[in-house]
């Protein structure tokens, strides 16, 4: 399989570059890799994103030349809010896990803080990213430490009828469906076995910090290796019912809508958004000198290698500089460009998982088939002028 074969290249050309003697620093400090070296100066990419035509909804964004960290600091980290930011105070606040259960609970802060502590390293990307103009930056990664969700459902028994888990926001905002027009709160749910995922996390931290308000403060779900959307801020009901959650954000928003072949005729699917799909992106080139740097993220998938394709060249391995071998977080790459000519050039990146899956071109048709922009994770082309 290609996928095979090219972690495979992969790995001679870090042995290769390793014997070389041109990664040996950067192999000695992986965690200044990203960083940015004296005499390094970004080169800004030639195509920007358009104008946030929505900054209330899209309130912050990663802004991909100034990416140098591999866990995202909070006011790097994207942030997205469809309804309006509530103000929740810690110390009043409470979740209440609540509907087809033995025994209802009602948790303040200090009680889940009390709980066994689990902590995950994850990245979160908005399911849109990438699939709309302006919106190109909607993916960052932390370290998220709360408490587990399937300890909680257990404490409160879930009942034998009770199939789906809600997780309700204390944001709300109005939604029309047909004639009537209602404030809805936001909500997403997953089914039990989903929701009893051993990852789940009621988070109360990120990277050390009390959750900021806009993440969330001061709880949020955290289900790792799911679409930013899953991941409910602001939480404050966790809801067992029996039969499926058909909110806005499951069954009207964040859907995905593809045609698709099947026995030779051509039929529609509506998917819910739900995990991670396999994605890369060039960070930003760099010159130091003549010495010309591509600097990247993959992620969506535990990754085996990336691939960066200048122009319409080959496709060349990258190295993995750091966040090697994590399930749910970003590994972060390293390429060297050898002697760009000057000028305009494209610069394209594509991950291969571990599994072998290949992240897709843009023309495969499982994306050219999608209607909608949700899980647009086609190879990223940027623009870039040297010289
Ligand atoms: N309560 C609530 N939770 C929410 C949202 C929201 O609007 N309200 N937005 C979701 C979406 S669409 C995304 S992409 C992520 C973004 O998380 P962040 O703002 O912490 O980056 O939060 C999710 N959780
Ligand atoms: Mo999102």
């Amino acid at each position: 399989m290609a996928g095979l074969d090219m972690s495979r290249r992969t790995m001679l050309a870090r042995g290769g570059a390793a014997v070389a003697g041109l990664s040996v620093l950067r192999l000695a400090g992986p965690a200044h890799a990203f960083g940015r070296q004296s005499g390094e100066e970004v080169i800004p990419w030639l195509d920007q994103p358009e104008d946030n035509p929505a900054p209330e909804v899209i309130v912050r964004q990663l802004e991909w030349e100034e990416l140098d960290s591999w866990l995202t600091p909070p006011d790097q980290f994207f942030v997205i809010k469809h309804y309006d930011e509530p103000t929740l105070n810690a110390r009043d606040w409470s979740v209440e896990i609540s509907g087809l259960v033995a025994e209802p609970l009602t948790l303040t802060l200090a009680d889940l803080q009390a709980r066994a502590r689990r902590e995950v390293t994850c990245t979160l990307e908005c399911s849109g990213n990438s699939g709309l103009p302006f919106l190109t930056g909607a993916v960052g990664n932390a370290t998220w430490a709360g408490t587990s969700l399937a300890a909680l459902l257990e404490e409160a028994g879930v009942l034998e009828e009770g199939i789906e888990i809600v997780f309700w926001g204390a944001d709300a905002g109005e939604q029309t469906r047909g004639e009537v027009t209602i404030t809805e709160q936001f909500a997403r749910s997953m089914s039990l076995a989903d929701a009893m995922d051993a990852d789940n996390i009621l988070a109360f931290e990120m990277n050390g910090e009390e959750l900021p308000s806009l993440h969330g403060h001061p709880v949020r779900l955290i289900a790792p290796g799911w679409y930013g959307v899953a991941n409910v801020k602001w939480l404050t009901r966790i809801e067992v019912i029996d039969r499926r959650f058909q909110g806005h954000f499951m069954a009207r928003d964040y859907v995905t809508i593809r045609e698709v072949e099947r026995d030779g005729e051509s039929v529609w699917t509506f998917t819910s958004v739900t995990r991670d799909r396999l994605k890369s992106a060039p960070a930003k080139v760099t010159r130091s000198g003549d010495q010309h740097r591509v600097m990247g993220a993959a992620w969506g998938a535990p990754i085996a290698g990336v691939e960066v394709r200048i122009d319409d060249g080959d496709w060349q391995p990258a190295t993995l500089t750091e966040g090697e071998g994590s399930q749910y977080a970003w590994v972060f790459w390293d390429f060297e460009w050898d002697a760009p000519e000057a000028g305009e050039h494209t610069v394209t990146s594509r991950a291969t998982g571990v599994t072998g899956d290949v992240q897709p071109a843009p023309d495969d048709p499982f994306l050219t088939g999608k209607t909608t922009f949700w899980e647009s994770n086609g190879h990223i082309t940027r623009r870039v002028r040297i010289g």
